[in-house]
């Protein structure tokens, strides 16, 4: 995409945090895997809510609470069209994609999964899409399976078919790795393992924010996303899951708005979604995630995805020429995240003396540890861009780089 179809000056000025200093220098935030920054219309959305609209929802008659509980589900029904979802009860409020991942193997897995049964990850997974199924299969005597990632940080195909068989009870795998950028074959991975009748959830935490998402299309069972990630607030995040399977499931937690009668003898569950929306919800988050998709569906999923390519180019191509800078993450098919070691310097120096530049970029191992073991490092430096990135950016993370080899020279 052309720079003049693009307008990334105006899309800044959404943007109030990106005018800010640090060290005295402008800030050029590179640090989008890890959060991204909220503009106005998120921002006000969430002002507008405290002052205008606070109350608990679902349970007041009074107008204040009629309001509350309208704009909560208007937002709901904003996440599954961005989801393409088939019905908003599929669209479950959570906190972020940890906990959605949380949820799923909590109930789910706690029921699918007996002694001897296998649940298949990658070895590009973020620590919330291993930790969660290791602890399930510590508890029911399950085996976690791992399907290997080649040097340029692509999933095995095959070895990952070879993987899939009579005691797989589930398939957990990144939709996008966040240490190394790898998009990851979703429909055609979903596609091997529904033959096998397998089901497939999708941690979708660096996905949404850059890439159209298609849950119908991707025919996965589960997809989980932060809103944080997704230019919306902290502590809100979504769980989309199929109809049929989130009706087998039991509830999560158990507490008030889950429920549809209670006694001591017998309490009966409340119907999709809010079986498993116990407890009252982070309303002004998911007002403030609607928010946030707006924006983005404004912007245009497909013009966001090309103008990111556009800057991840760019920048290979210029970290790519830097003596002693190697990038670690060269999928053919690859989001906007950059992953690099520099000879010699450790990460964290790397980050402290770019920081001191006045760029924001994130140094370890990225709660992606296995990774790291993978490609025989402690650590990388990771630069992650959004759709309010610039070229210019770019150069300043280049120069940083440079001063970088001044002081280790
Ligand atoms: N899955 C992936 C692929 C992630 O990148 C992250 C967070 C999560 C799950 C967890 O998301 P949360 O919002 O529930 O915490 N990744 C990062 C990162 O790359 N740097 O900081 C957090």
């Amino acid at each position: 995409m052309s720079g003049s179809s693009w307008d990334v000056e105006r899309i800044r000025k959404d943007f109030p945090i990106l005018h800010e200093e640090v060290h005295g220098k402008p800030l050029v935030y590179l640090d989008n895997a890890a959060t991204s920054q909220k503009p106005n219309v998120v921002i006000e959305a969430l002002v507008d809510y405290y002052a205008k609209q606070n109350s608990n929802v679902h349970r007041g008659l009074h107008q204040l609470s009629e309001r509350a509980t309208e704009a909560y589900e208007e937002a709901r029904v904003r996440i599954q069209r961005f989801l393409n979802a088939a019905h908003s009860r599929e669209i479950i409020f959570v906190r972020g994609a940890t906990e959605g991942i949380n949820l799923v193997a909590q109930t789910y897995g706690r029921r699918a999964v007996r002694a001897g049964d296998e649940v298949v990850i990658t070895a590009l997974e973020h620590h919330s899409n291993i930790v969660p199924w290791q602890m399930l299969c510590e508890e029911k005597h399950g085996t976690l399976r791992v399907a290997p990632i080649n040097d340029a940080g692509e999933v095995d195909f095959e070895a990952y078919e070879a993987l899939l068989g009579e005691r797989t009870r589930l398939v957990a795998i990144a939709h996008v790795s966040n240490a190394l950028g790898t998009i990851l074959p979703v429909h055609r991975m979903s596609e091997t393992a529904h033959r096998r009748d397998i089901p497939v959830l999708v941690d979708g935490a660096q996905a949404a924010p850059h890439l159209c998402v298609d849950v119908q299309a991707l025919d996965c069972d589960f997809y989980t996303f932060s809103g944080h990630k997704t230019y919306g607030p902290t502590g809100i995040g979504v769980l989309y899951g199929k109809t049929e399977l989130l009706e087998q499931m039991p509830p999560f937690h158990g507490g008030g708005d889950m429920i549809k009668s209670v006694s001591f003898e017998k309490t009966i569950y409340n119907d999709l979604p809010y079986k498993f929306e116990a407890g009252t919800p982070h309303v002004a988050g998911a007002i403030g995630l609607g928010a946030a998709l707006g924006y983005l569906e404004d912007l245009g999923l497909d013009r966001i995805a090309a103008y990111e390519h556009e800057l991840l180019v760019y920048a290979t191509d210029r970290l790519s020429s830097l003596p002693g800078v190697r990038l670690i993450g060269t999928a053919r098919d690859k989001a906007a995240v950059l992953s690099f070691v520099v000879e010699g310097v450790h990460a964290h120096d790397v980050g402290t003396i770019l920081d001191l530049e006045g760029v924001a970029v994130r140094a370890g191992h990225h709660c992606a540890m296995p990774v790291m073991t993978r490609f025989d490092i402690a650590a990388t430096t990771r630069a992650s861009l959004a759709l309010y990135n610039t070229r210019e950016e770019i150069d300043l993370l280049t120069r940083g780089l440079g001063k970088v080899r001044e002081v280790f020279r």
